[in-house]
């Protein structure tokens, strides 16, 4: 399964003596599809590199925030600028309010924002404003959306947490969890149902317009209109978590995209350009309820750092050039059409999806609505698409219950290396299986074509 990557395995095994699972984020640490995790040494456009010196087609891209690919020239100028000034002021200063602004161009709904350091910190902020507001306690959210690591938000959680197969998590106190209802993403006659039970209660409802942490599932049309319908009846605030989606399914997000406008929006990834910042916004009505202004407390040392501010201004300066955005989404729309094509010849059931930057692929006969679908999926083969997609040069989601990021970088010549690659991979995959699916031994793993490096996915 994992052919001979030494120094990546070397540098793993010293890493788990001294960080838990190895990792900082569990979804890095492989446990979904096994085997050695990926250990990188660099990166550069839509390349990445290990340890051992093999490079990949990446198409995680760091979950989201590098739309221009990795280490973008104008980014890396930007933020080298930025640090020799200075990496970190703990006060006010001008780039803070230039990025607002550049999101609120692209996000009108976001009247008035506040800069945190993750999408974890967003959600947390946007959920106690809109309890402040309101003066209700309980929210709603979908089963197999994630909203980072919040304890209100770690009910039926998706991503991490639902590849762990521990999408309710310890710590968080049974009191606090019965505060958080759940329905079916896409099943708004379960929202209704709890709204007309709860809706006096209901402080807000906080959704994925995409979702992109149980793989990628699209809302069905009257989905996101019935959530904004349910919310205006019962006083609840509508919260779009576009921390994934912002400015990567169209510039504007989702909520621009598909015409619902949600009362608070969490941001992420992108804003910070692949720094730590992230930003929840929305109507100044709500917003100024938060400190200093109002009686919502939220606060953060690194927020609005300059270094983030100035790589999420030339990350969203870039994306706004002509036809950088058509381009992500014939590049998602290339590259699901060749894979699409390769499977069924393969005679794989597959069901793949994407909208702009953002894309999905569920090893499945039908269409995937909802976590129920996702995790009806064959995710044991989809362990060895993933292996052998890693084994010719293409790193994709190390999880079923993720999606998959492109960027400007993604060109068609890099494309149509990643479907050469995936020809590779699917013969070995049927060569496997004539042999009575026997899983690879490293050296077979490991085996390739005369000629080629290691990684190497021309
Ligand atoms: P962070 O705290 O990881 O910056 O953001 C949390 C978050 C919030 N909302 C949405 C829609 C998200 O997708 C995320 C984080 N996404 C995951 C990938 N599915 C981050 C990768 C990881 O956990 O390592």
């Amino acid at each position: 399964m994992n052919p001979a990557r030494p120094r990546s395995a070397a540098y793993f095994r010293r890493a788990q003596g001294v960080l838990v699972g190895g990792v900082n984020s569990p979804v890095r640490s492989f446990r979904a599809v096994g085997g050695v995790p990926l250990v990188a040494a660099r990166a550069r456009g839509p390349w990445i590199w290990d340890l051992d010196g093999r490079r990949y087609a990446d198409y995680v891209m760091s979950w989201g925030p590098l739309p221009l690919g990795h280490a973008h020239p104008s980014v890396l100028k930007a933020v080298a600028a930025a640090a020799a000034r200075g990496t970190s002021f703990g006060a006010c200063h001008g780039a803070e309010a230039e990025l607002a602004e550049a999101v609120r161009a692209a996000l009108p709904s976001c009247e008035r924002l506040r800069f945190v350091s993750s999408g974890t910190e967003a959600a947390l902020g946007a959920l106690r404003l809109a309890r402040g507001v309101t003066g209700r306690p309980l929210i709603l959210k979908f089963e197999g959306c994630y909203h980072g690591h919040g304890d209100s938000l770690l009910v039926k959680a998706g991503s991490g947490a639902q590849t762990l197969g521990r999408p309710d998590s310890a710590g968080v106190p049974e009191e606090l969890a019965r505060l958080t209802l759940t329905a079916p993403y896409n099943d708004l006659d379960a929202v209704r149902a709890l709204v007309s039970r709860h809706g006096k209660r209901l402080a807000a409802v906080i959704v994925e317009p995409f979702a992109g942490n149980m793989g990628f599932v699209r809302p069905q049309p009257g989905f996101l209109e019935g959530l904004r319908a349910l919310c205006d009846a019962c006083g609840a605030v509508l919260i779009f978590d576009e921390v994934m989606t912002g400015f990567r399914v169209a510039p504007g997000g989702a909520q621009t995209l598909l015409g619902v406008r949600p009362d608070l929006t969490c941001l992420g990834k992108i804003v910070g350009g692949g720094l730590p910042a992230a930003a929840f916004g929305g109507r100044a009505q709500i917003m100024r309820e938060l400190a200093p202004l109002g009686p919502v407390y939220q606060a953060g040392t690194l927020s609005g750092n300059p270094l983030a501010m100035a790589a999420g201004l030339a990350t969203l300066k870039e994306l706004g050039r002509p036809g950088v955005h058509r381009g992500l989404a014939q590049a998602s729309a290339a590259l699901l059409e060749g894979w699409r094509r390769l499977l069924a010849q393969a005679g794989r059931p597959a069901f793949l999806d994407a909208e702009g930057g953002l894309f999905g692929l569920f090893f499945a006969a039908d269409p995937v609505r909802d976590l129920g679908g996702a995790k009806a999926s064959d995710t044991v083969f989809f362990a060895r698409w993933f292996h052998a997609l890693l084994e010719e040069g293409v790193f994709t989601a190390p999880s079923a219950f993720e999606a998959g990021f492109v960027s400007s970088a993604h060109t068609p010549t890099v494309l149509k290396a990643t479907l050469r690659s995936t020809e590779r991979a699917l013969e070995r995959l049927a060569r496997e299986g004539r042999r009575g699916s026997r899983r690879p031994s490293g050296k077979a793993a490991a085996g390739r074509e005369k000629g080629r490096r290691p990684g190497d996915n021309r």
